[in-house]
């Protein structure tokens, strides 16, 4: 039998340096809320420019009709939603949505598709043509198109894609309550190939969907110990939609997110962390609490991907209030 030490790659951490670290998280996350919420806004100012959130507007390049089985999406085939289908925009159409998310001061514009992986070489060729259209309107694209293999990923960079959004979701061990249809090691290869094309890895998950929290714990250690930390770390909360087994999830305690979110800030402070899904089910307090803990980046918009987001006047006024800025294009 090999050792452990010789069935490890060079980097991959021991299962003693693994469990030291998920303790080292546990015990940042239950510190005192003032105490964990002041020190993550000290490494946010360290690590980032103060009072600057980056804005970023989604598109939904593909809707509906996914042979994944995860539990939490509206745009699974298996789970009757009523959403709206519909298949890849011309490259008209995504220039124009990238100028007006470019006039509401998004400086990153993410195209997602409801795809286990691209479905054949005419359709990826086409996302490849997306992602130049939106580099040449002078803005970051990022797409989230399911698993894709090493090629895919170089052909993306090449075209000058700025992050591949490939989310681990939960932790390892909850990660089989949630999706069938895919491991999260097809996850990790993903995230791999990515990461050795050169593109900025963009990967979180979701809260809310049963997990305990031991589970938000393992999922923060396992992002930190990813072979290429992630550049952008998205926290969803879920929304729960009709028709998909987690329609009635309990919401999220607020100071739970937040705590999250500090966590995060704290273990990968160099991450652009967004707070992603559920805001509109969130009041301005909690968002206020989630920048202070770290977050430095959300979604605007009317809509995320098929479900409902505040819209650029709310987000205004919150910007507003808290004296926060846009990051600016550069
Ligand atoms: N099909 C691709 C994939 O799964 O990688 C890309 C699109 S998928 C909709 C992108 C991410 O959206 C998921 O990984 C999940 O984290 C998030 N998401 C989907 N449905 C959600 C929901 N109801 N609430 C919160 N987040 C959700
Ligand atoms: C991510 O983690 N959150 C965004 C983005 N990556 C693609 C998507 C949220 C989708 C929420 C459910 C919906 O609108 O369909
Ligand atoms: Fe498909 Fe992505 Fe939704 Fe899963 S999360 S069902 S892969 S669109």
């Amino acid at each position: 039998m090999p050792t452990e030490s010789v069935m490890q790659n060079s980097t991959a951490p021991t299962m003693a340096q693994s469990e030291d670290l998920l303790e080292r998280i546990r015990q940042c996350y239950h510190q005192p809320f003032l105490d964990l919420v002041f020190q993550a806004q000290d490494i946010q100012r360290r690590f980032h420019p103060r009072n600057e959130v980056q804005l970023c507007t989604l598109a939904n390049i593909k809707s509906g009709n996914c042979p994944e089985d995860c539990s939490y999406c509206p745009q699974s085939a298996r789970y009757n939603t009523g959403i709206e289908t519909w298949e890849l925009p011309s490259l008209a159409e995504i220039r124009e949505q990238a100028q007006e998310a470019k006039a509401n001061g998004s400086t990153r514009f993410c195209m997602g598709a409801a795809w286990r992986t691209p479905p054949h070489q005419k359709a990826f060729d086409h996302v490849v043509d997306m992602v130049k259209t939106v580099v040449d309107e002078g803005m970051e694209a990022c797409v989230t198109l399911g698993m894709i293999n090493a090629d895919q990923a170089k052909a993306l960079k090449d075209a000058g894609l700025k992050a591949y959004n490939h989310n681990i979701d939960t932790s390892p061990n909850f990660y089989p309550e949630v999706i069938s249809t895919r491991t999260i090691q097809d996850r990790f290869d993903t995230l791999k190939n990515v990461a050795n094309a050169g593109i900025d890895v963009c990967c979180g998950g979701i809260l809310g969907m049963g997990e305990t929290l031991e589970h938000r714990l393992e999922f923060i250690k396992t992002l930190c110990e990813l072979d290429h930390p992630p550049e952008s770390v998205p926290v969803n909360c879920l929304v729960p939609v009709e028709g998909t087994p987690l329609a009635n999830q309990a919401p999220v305690d607020s100071f739970d997110l937040v705590r999250t979110i500090a966590t995060v800030r704290i273990f990968l402070p160099e991450a652009k962390v967004r707070l992603s899904a559920g805001r509109l089910s969130m009041n301005d307090e909690t968002q206020a609490l989630c920048f202070m803990a770290g977050a430095n980046s959300i979604f605007t918009g009317e809509k995320l991907l098929t479900t409902d987001n505040p819209g650029m006047n709310r987000d205004r006024d919150l910007l507003e209030k808290l004296g926060l800025k846009p990051q600016a294009l550069t």
